[in-house]
């Protein structure tokens, strides 16, 4: 692959992040992405979040279902800490730079490179990769549409999605390269903090994710203090008690996950939590994780169902992000079909 030509440095710093509204926010969405928004957001940054449903439509949505989640995911950030006013807070498809540019990067991305995605791997796994939709194969490209349609410099995600900026940042490097322009950004990945991957509650091995069929398997935003409190008591764990020291729960997944949710919600280094709870078993460990949970995650459930209650209110707020994101993606789209060599002669 080409050299980088140029280092994000040479960009004003503006942060891009988005969630898929294919399913309820899950507590990995919250620790992995959301909370770490809210961060970035309170640290003066210019943010810009996105409810990229046009990749959530890559498997198949249920239309009321994908509105209803939208509203609900917005609900979500807003209750989480996002301030529309501070931060730019959209839906994806009201921005028709995301597909307009998606569709240049399908001609500069190759094929090998998307074939390569661990995501793509895994989402086909066991299935007939034929039958899939070509937006699935294609997501990583529209991916790095959503990132540099606003020559974003940073990109706060979970570890899963480390592969995918990498993507975008070849494709950006080869854009730079094939027009030899010094264009775009260069996007660094930001995968911070103590719950960069949260694990399933049934399978520390597996990521917590909105489509897995196990509802057990994750912690829902809108679930209550008692359904979080049961998903804890019943998450997989061993028999032994939690150990003395970090390196003893390399081999214990399930028990790692708990701890590593813990420390998040706690804003705590996980080796504190390993001190504080040294010996401790399970049947103990398990009922502090879940008060932690609901305490931390119950003002945001119900913020979530009173914002919920107005979702007119909620449309208006991503209509007017919308418009400050066209803002800034529109002249850059356009100026990328001047860089191609599109005539752009139309009176509008
Ligand atoms: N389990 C997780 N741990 C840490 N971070 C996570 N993220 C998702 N799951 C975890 C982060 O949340 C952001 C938005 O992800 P997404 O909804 O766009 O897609 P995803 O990563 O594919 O999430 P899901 O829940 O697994 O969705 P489905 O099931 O629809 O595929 C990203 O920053 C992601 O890293």
């Amino acid at each position: 692959m080409s050299e980088p030509v140029q280092t994000p440095q040479t960009f004003p710093t503006r942060i891009f992040s988005g969630i898929q509204p294919s399913g309820g926010l899950t507590l990995g969405n919250y620790l992995g992405a959301l909370k770490r928004f809210v961060q970035k957001q309170d640290e003066g940054i210019e943010t810009v979040y996105c409810l990229v449903d046009m990749h959530a439509i890559t498997v198949w949505q249920d239309p009321a279902r994908l509105r209803q989640q939208t509203r609900e995911a917005a609900a979500g950030f807003i209750a989480a800490g996002i301030d529309p006013k501070r931060s730019i807070l959209f839906n994806q498809s009201q921005v028709t730079a995301h597909a307009e540019l998606a569709w240049i990067f399908n001609c500069v991305a190759r094929m090998g490179w998307m074939s390569r995605m661990t995501q793509w791997k895994d989402k086909t796994a066991g299935k007939n990769a034929e039958t899939e939709s070509l937006g699935l194969f294609a997501y990583p490209s529209l991916m790095a549409a959503d990132i540099l349609a606003y020559k974003a410099t940073h990109v706060p995600v979970g570890e899963d999605q480390k592969q995918h900026l990498e993507l975008c940042r070849d494709i950006a490097m080869k854009f730079n390269h094939d027009y030899k322009i010094n264009f775009f950004p260069i996007t660094e990945p930001v995968i911070e903090g103590a719950a960069t991957r949260v694990m399933s509650l049934r399978d520390g091995t597996k990521k917590m994710s909105k489509s897995d069929p196990s509802d057990q398997s994750r912690i829902n935003l809108t679930d209550d203090a008692d359904t979080i409190a049961k998903k804890f008591r019943k998450a997989k764990t061993d028999p032994e008690p939690l150990p003395d020291t970090i390196d003893g729960l390399k081999d214990r997944p399930d028990a790692r996950n708990l701890v590593n949710i813990y420390a998040a919600l706690a804003d705590m280094a996980p080796e504190a939590v390993i001190t504080q709870y040294a010996g401790a078993q399970f049947g103990t460990f398990k009922p502090a994780l879940a008060d932690l949970a609901v305490a931390k995650l119950s003002p945001i459930t119900t913020e979530m169902s009173r914002l919920m209650q107005d979702p007119a209110e909620i449309d208006r707020i991503l209509g007017e992000g919308a418009d400050r994101a066209d803002a800034i993606a529109r002249p850059i789209v356009d100026q990328v079909y001047d860089i191609v060599g599109m005539i752009r002669s139309r009176h509008v």
